[in-house]
């Protein structure tokens, strides 16, 4: 990670990084999504008037193989290195948002629980990063994240009263890029094209905090079947306290993933 993008990160709470996904992998899995899509749209049909037009598949990773390698992409592993301690895969889904589908704004950040945003020590350190792939172009008004930058360092809350739309900043993007986010950082988003918004969500936590569903053993089987002293093995491990459960692989294995 460049001084640069510290910079930008830290003050921001968020940083695209374009082409994250080379094209022959993107075709290979936008494919493999298609299925998803064709399934999804029954869903989106099965919804009744109201409900928000967004059909999402959690727990990908353990449904869509191809997704896996997204998990621990070398592009990105500096990253997660720098700006998390000990991290760890925490949750995983695929998205997909019609004209109206809508994530209301939201964050951890209150500013008054545990799981701020820090800076400590001369790093930052994340309880919770986020990183959306954007699987075709989002164009501006596409259902792009909607970010109020810096808002994960809010010294005060957000009043429920204050609509704060004039803060927000839109977030284009192209097919293969991806937007890390700190989930401290107030953020929303709202399809208001004709375009379908297909997204791939990964987030990652420190070792200590555990999986969001599915208990410890959530990644068990990808973890048995990763490439000893991988990243996809490390970062699939379980939870477990303070206590390491596999070791830490050099970012050079990144390259064996
Ligand atoms: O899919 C989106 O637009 C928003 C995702 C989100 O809110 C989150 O990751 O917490």
């Amino acid at each position: 990670m460049t001084p640069e993008e510290l910079y930008r990160y830290d003050v921001n709470g968020y940083l695209l990084i374009r082409g994250a996904i080379d094209p022959e992998t993107l075709v290979r899995l936008n494919k493999q999504i298609d299925v998803w899509e064709e399934k999804a749209w029954k869903d989106f049909e099965a919804k009744s008037q109201g409900e928000n037009p967004e059909v999402r598949y959690d727990d990908i990773v353990n449904q869509e193989a191809g997704l896996l390698s997204l998990a621990a992409n070398p592009k990105v592993l500096p990253y997660l290195v720098e700006m998390i301690d000990k991290p760890r895969l925490k949750s995983t889904w695929i998205a997909f948002k019609w004209r109206g589908g809508e994530t209301r704004l939201h964050s951890n950040h209150t500013p008054t629980v545990t799981h701020n945003f820090y800076h400590f020590n001369g790093k930052i350190r994340h309880n919770l990063l986020n990183m959306m792939y954007a699987m075709h172009d989002i164009e501006p008004g596409g259902g792009g994240l909607k970010v109020i930058p810096g808002s994960h360092k809010a010294n005060y809350p957000r009043s429920r009263a204050d609509d704060v739309s004039d803060m927000l900043v839109e977030l284009s993007m192209k097919a293969g890029d991806v937007l890390l986010f700190s989930h401290d950082m107030g953020h929303c988003s709202l399809n208001e094209s004709d375009a379908i918004r297909r997204t791939v969500m990964y987030t990652y936590c420190t070792g200590v905090i555990a999986n969001s569903f599915g208990g410890d053993a959530l990644y068990d089987r990808i973890f048995n079947a990763a490439e000893e002293g991988s990243w996809l093995k490390y970062l699939t491990r379980q939870p477990n306290g303070f206590l390491e459960t596999y070791p830490q692989p050099e970012l050079g294995a990144a390259l064996s993933v």
